[in-house]
């Protein structure tokens, strides 16, 4: 409820944003939330890859629980995620030392600090804070990256991803 107020007060400041988020609600309510968190100095709204990002705590990393580089695996694969020293969230506003998993197949082995994630078939998100979840793949060579990103998808760059070769049973 409160959500919706302030998202509609942000439209009638921003209308341009408001006509991109119209095609998800989701990404409105995230362009929200930069705005609130990120009170310093950041006047850009609007940009997809800001600074502003959390800290990475120190030590911290992500991992694949249940499955090593070059293992062989049956699809669909139920996949584990795994996280140290960083809590898992929802998707929202941003929180320090938080966030959320992505699946990358077959794409980049991170995505530098602050780029948004994209949502499409080779970069998953698990918003609500999954950290198990069920992926099909073809049978023969695939990559999986695991990143972690913030509150609005912001990743958290290299330190917070890692990634395994797998080959998928026919
Ligand atoms: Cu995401």
């Amino acid at each position: 409820m409160k959500r919706k107020l302030i998202f509609v007060a942000v439209c009638s400041l921003v209308l341009a944003s408001c006509n991109n988020s119209g095609k998800e609600s989701a990404n409105g309510t995230d362009s929200l939330n930069t705005m609130k968190s990120d009170t310093s100095h950041s006047m850009n709204m609007n940009s997809s890859s800001v600074s502003g990002v959390p800290a990475v705590t120190e030590g911290a990393r992500v991992f694949f629980k249940n499955v090593k580089n070059n293992a062989t695996i049956s699809s669909p694969f139920k996949v584990e995620m795994g996280v140290d020293k960083m809590s898992v969230d929802t998707i929202g506003p941003v929180v320090a030392g938080s966030g959320h998993f992505h699946i990358f197949i077959d794409a980049e082995d991170s995505l530098a600090l602050g780029t948004v994630v994209p949502t499409d078939s080779a970069h998953i998100h698990y918003g609500k804070g999954q950290t198990e979840a069920e992926i099909k793949l073809t049978p023969g060579k695939h990559k999986l990256t695991l990143q972690f990103a913030d509150g609005i998808h912001r990743s958290y760059g290299s330190k917070l991803a890692t990634t395994v070769n797998v080959n998928v049973k026919k």
